[in-house]
Parts: C-alpha cells; structure tokens; sequence
C-alpha cells in the first residue's frame, strides 16, 4: 500500500508519516506543493500509472488550494476511484462541503491529530479503494466474458446456419427463412421466388477429378450464386449434395428467372473442365423456378413452393440440361 501526503507543513506532515508507518503497513511519501503532487500523479501524461492507494490532501496550500488539486486529480479517468482523504487545520466547515463537492472521499481534522481517528480514517479511505479496485476488476472481468460469450454466440449461430464445406447457409436455415418469408407473403401483398438448382453430371465429374476437386468445384459454384444474389432478402442455400436452393422474396417469376439464366451462363463462363459431361466441356447446372403469388397462397403450403421448384428443374434436366426452366401447372 502506498500513501501520498500533501502538505506544505513539513512538520505535521511527518507525524502524520509517523504515526501511520508505525501503526499501518504502507509507505508513505510525502510532497509539499500543490505542483509536486500533481507531478507525483503525472495528472499531465496520457497514461498516468496508478501508484497510489491512498492520498492525504492539505486543504491549505499555498498557490492552488488542496480543493483545486482534488479537482483536477478527480478529472483524470485513472483516478476517478483514488480516494483521497482532505486534511483541515481549521475549524471552519464551510471547506468541507467544497472538499466533497470537488470528489473528496472523507476529511480529518489535524488540529490537534489524534491519533486513532487518523489511523481509523485512513484505514476506511484504504478498504474503500480497495473495494472500489475489486470491483472495477470484476466489472472488467464480467465484460471480457461477456465479449467472450458474444463471440462464441456469433460463431455458434453461424455454424448451425450454414453450410461448413461452401459457407452459404444450411438446410437447416433454408427451411426456417421460407417459412418465415413464406408467412409475409400475405403482408408484404408480394410475390415469392424459389429456384432450386442442380449441378449437371456431377457424379461423373468426380469420377474423373476426384473428390476434392468435386468439393472445390461446389466452393466456387456457391461463391459463384453468392455474387450474382445480393439482394439484401435473398439467400443461397446449400440444399444437400450438388443441390442448391435460393429464395428471393418479393420477386416475381420474370425476375426469377432472369436470376437463373444469369446463374446458368455465369457457371459455364467460369470454364471448369468437365471432359465427360455428354454436350459441354465446362461444368453447367440446371435451375426449377417457381413463384408464390398472393392471390393462391396459402398458409402451412410452403412445402408446395419447393414441389413445383423441383418439377421444373426435373423438366430442365429432362430438356437437356444446362438451363433454368419456369413451373407449369402442366408439369
Ligand atoms: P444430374 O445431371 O442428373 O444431376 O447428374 P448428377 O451426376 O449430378 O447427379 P447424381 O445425383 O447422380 O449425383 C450427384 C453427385 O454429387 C453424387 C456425388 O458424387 C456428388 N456430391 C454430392 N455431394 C458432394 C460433396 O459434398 N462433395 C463432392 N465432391 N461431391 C458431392
Ligand atoms: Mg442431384
Ligand atoms: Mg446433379
């Protein structure tokens, strides 16, 4: 523990020292100016380093009065909880109210010192900062573990909604987004798209590259759908295998499907080889679109959306693959 006393009173000064060092374990330095003290505090530096426990302010100093210091030490950050202990030689009160407006934690009156109430009163001003210490630890303590916890809810919430090997969002999140979306139809009086897309031949394709180049291949074919949706709403989802799935909200078949065909070209304008696919060099994809109007929708039917999605992209593998091809009632 260590104590800083004020004083211009080199006399006083000292019997406080002594009573305290033989009394108390803490050492004591003593300044006499107003100026030494705020020196002995760095109050000036950015990062004054917090080497005191305890200060015993004079209220009488010449130049700036211990009341001024008490202020300007009080408006350090660092020594918002230093507690700081005024001494009066005189018994005039009207001091003290100013001393505890300008952040004093407690006075003593030293004429005449006696010597228990000193030892008491500084004892208290100790255990306060103390207390003050511990808990600003354990504020500090409760915030890094929150940060922590924070972190941990952050990562945890992204893997259990996205997919792990291409990092757009998983099965899981695909089903509970389009029965949230799917509950706004309604609301929003717009309509909902849904493309389910299919990588063409893609069994062979890791036959002949491996595997890994089949999981490398599913990376940028989902990096690839990421770029072209960037609707705020709209979201890519790995659907299982080589299966992709992507819901755009408020968008009608036109705009859908406009989507699809930039999907369908942007894949084989990437120019991954795939030598045994029957008509293309290149890897190619084919897309189902299917639209939920407001006028036939209805509640708890989500599941009709994705039927009509996957009929269609039947039909486009049917067709020849390599594009995206529109829901009919007749299919
Ligand atoms: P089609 O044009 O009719 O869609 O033919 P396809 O070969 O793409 O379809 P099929 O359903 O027969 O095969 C899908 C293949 O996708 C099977 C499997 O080898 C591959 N596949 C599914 N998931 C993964 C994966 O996570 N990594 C890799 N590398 N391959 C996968
Ligand atoms: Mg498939
Ligand atoms: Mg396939």
């Amino acid at each position: 523990m260590r104590l800083l006393i004020v004083d211009d009173s080199v006399v006083k000064a000292q019997l406080i020292q002594k009573i305290l060092s033989k009394n108390l374990s803490i050492d004591t330095e003593i300044v006499n100016s107003a100026e030494t003290c705020l020196d002995k505090l760095k109050i000036e530096s950015n990062k004054p380093i917090l080497e005191y426990n305890l200060v015993l302010m004079d209220i009488n100093l010449p130049g700036m009065n211990g009341i001024e210091v008490t202020k300007r030490i009080r408006a350090h950050e660092k020594y918002k909880d230093l507690p700081i202990l005024m001494i009066t030689s005189s018994n005039d009160d009207s001091f003290i109210d100013m001393a505890f407006n300008a952040g004093a934690t407690d006075y003593i009156n030293t004429t005449p010192i006696r010597q228990t109430e000193l030892i008491a009163r500084v004892n208290a001003a100790l255990r306060l900062g103390s207390e003050m210490e511990r808990r600003k630890k354990r504020e500090e303590e409760l915030l890094e573990t929150t940060r922590i916890l924070n972190m941990m809810n952050r990562y945890l919430e992204n893997i259990s909604s996205h997919d792990p090997l291409t990092n757009v969002y998983n099965r899981r999140y695909f089903d509970q987004f389009l029965e949230s979306e799917w509950k706004n139809i309604p609301k929003s009086k717009e309509p909902l798209s849904l493309l389910m897309i299919d990588i063409d031949f893609f069994k062979s394709y890791n036959d002949e590259y491996g595997h890994q180049a089949g999981d490398s291949a599913l990376k940028k074919f989902s990096n690839m759908l990421n770029e072209i949706v960037t609707r705020a709403r709209d979201i890519v989802a790995r659907y299982g295998g080589e299966e992709f799935a992507i819901i755009l909200p408020r968008t009608n078949s036109k705009g859908a499907k406009h989507i699809a065909d930039e999907i369908c070209k942007k894949i084989y304008s990437l120019e991954i080889q795939h030598k045994h696919s029957p008509f293309s060099n290149f890897l190619t994809c084919s897309i189902g679109v299917a639209t939920q109007y407001t006028e036939s929708w209805l509640r708890d039917k989500q599941e009709e959306i994705i039927l009509k999605a996957d009929k269609a992209l039947y039909k486009a593998k049917e067709k020849g693959r390599n594009q995206a091809i529109v829901y009919q009632e007749s299919y």
